[in-house]
């Protein structure tokens, strides 16, 4: 986001409230490389930072009252009194930043009413965490206007518990930590346990690779329903092992805690995707810090395969990408997010770029599904002021 377009929503709220906002601030949408339905098992996750933001210009108020208006949906200006926020009472875009405003005042913090007019380019529903920006940007506003001197972790819990309780949906700790917390140029090895935090140097272009994502267009629906019952699934596979999180089970005593969860089907599915995938972000970790780059490929189909056939989350479009741009000459391929559509990952030699997009155009347009939109992702900077 360039500072003109920072000034460009500064005097977009300046017409619609007819004063000037007291700054402007940015956090980004994420994809994430490897670690996918682990953050609410207390496992491991690994994203980074997409370019594309959500941007709000903000200023305080003293009176009690919140006023919302987004540039990117009709309905203009939203006014609500933060005294009568309560859960489950918006089911409109609207919940996701008044969340955040319940959230910071759930916890103590006194925050006595705001002006926010927002902007983003995070496609919404591909999967790339346009919400978590949206919760993120405001918080970070909140934070430094009203001095409260909250860190970046801090602000990723609050914006996931107005999440979970405000708007309703049980996502873990992962896109919120992402958008506060990425750095440019490095993929984030984050413990969703202690949210202890390791930044991982993430060039490809230097080393002659490129990452894409592919956007599928198939908006991630039914998601919240299944989304659920995944997690729920797992809480299920922990207390019949007798741990507190599924992360507890070490990847060497899986079989042995398969073995134990007897006709318990579809658990043991979801306890064996979430604890290899633990065990695969550990080891892109390692390959990158040894600088064995490329060999992450294989560990990303791998992901993928368990997210398909162990979670079930995948979608015809998603495998898709996947299986062409493979067969194509990618070094690996997955879907990433959340799940039920939204977007894939695919990692080649950049000499293969062409030849991968075109590939996975031409084979969505031969099974006639929606032209996939594919762009090029460089880690980008995590949450910060833009003036
Ligand atoms: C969604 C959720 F919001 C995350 O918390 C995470 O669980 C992800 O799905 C799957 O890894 O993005």
């Amino acid at each position: 986001m360039s500072v003109d377009t920072a000034a460009e929503v500064a005097e977009r709220f300046t017409r619609l409230y007819g004063s000037e906002p007291e700054g402007v601030w940015a956090a980004p949408g994420r994809v994430n490389l490897i670690g996918e339905h682990t953050d609410y098992n207390d496992g491991f996750v690994m994203p980074f930072a997409l370019p594309h933001t959500a941007v709000a210009a903000v200023a305080r108020r003293e009176d009690g009252v919140l006023r919302l208006h987004s540039a990117d949906v009709e309905g203009g200006v939203v006014e609500l009194r933060v005294d009568a926020l309560a859960p489950g009472t918006d089911r409109d875009w609207t919940a996701y930043p008044a969340g955040v405003v319940w959230a910071l005042r759930e916890a103590g913090h006194a925050v006595t009413g705001a002006d926010v007019h927002l902007a983003a380019t995070v496609p919404a529903g591909a999967g790339l965490s346009s919400s978590a920006a949206l919760e993120v940007v405001v918080a970070l506003a909140l934070n430094d206007l009203y001095g409260l001197g909250l860190r970046g972790w801090q602000l990723a819990r609050l914006c996931q518990r107005a999440e979970n309780v405000y708007v309703g949906a049980p996502v873990g700790i992962m896109d919120q930590t992402a958008s506060a917390c990425c750095e440019a140029g490095h993929a984030l090895f984050l413990d969703t346990r202690d949210l202890s935090q390791r930044q991982i140097p993430f060039d490809l272009a230097a080393e002659g690779m490129r990452l894409l994502v592919v956007d599928t267009r198939v908006k991630h629906s039914h998601s919240e329903g299944e989304y659920g019952r995944r997690r729920a699934g797992c809480e299920k596979g922990a207390a019949l092992l007798g741990v507190d999180a599924l992360r507890d089970i070490p990847y060497a005593e899986l079989d042995a805690a398969l073995a134990r969860l007897g006709d318990e089907e579809e658990v043991r599915r979801l306890v064996r995707h979430v604890v290899t995938e633990d065990e695969r972000v550990e080891r892109v970790v390692g390959l990158l810090e040894a600088g064995e780059t490329r060999a992450i490929g294989p560990v990303l189909v791998e992901g993928h395969a368990s997210l398909r056939d162990d979670f079930r989350i995948s979608c015809p479009e998603l495998d898709l990408v996947v299986d062409t741009a493979l067969a194509a000459g990618a070094l690996g391929a997955r879907m990433t997010g959340g799940g039920f559509g939204g977007s894939a990952i695919v990692l080649a030699e950049t000499a293969d770029v062409d030849a991968v997009t075109k590939a996975v155009q031409e084979a969505f347009a031969a099974a006639g599904f929606t032209d996939p939109r594919v762009f090029e992702a460089v880690p980008a900077e995590g949450a910060r002021r833009l003036r």
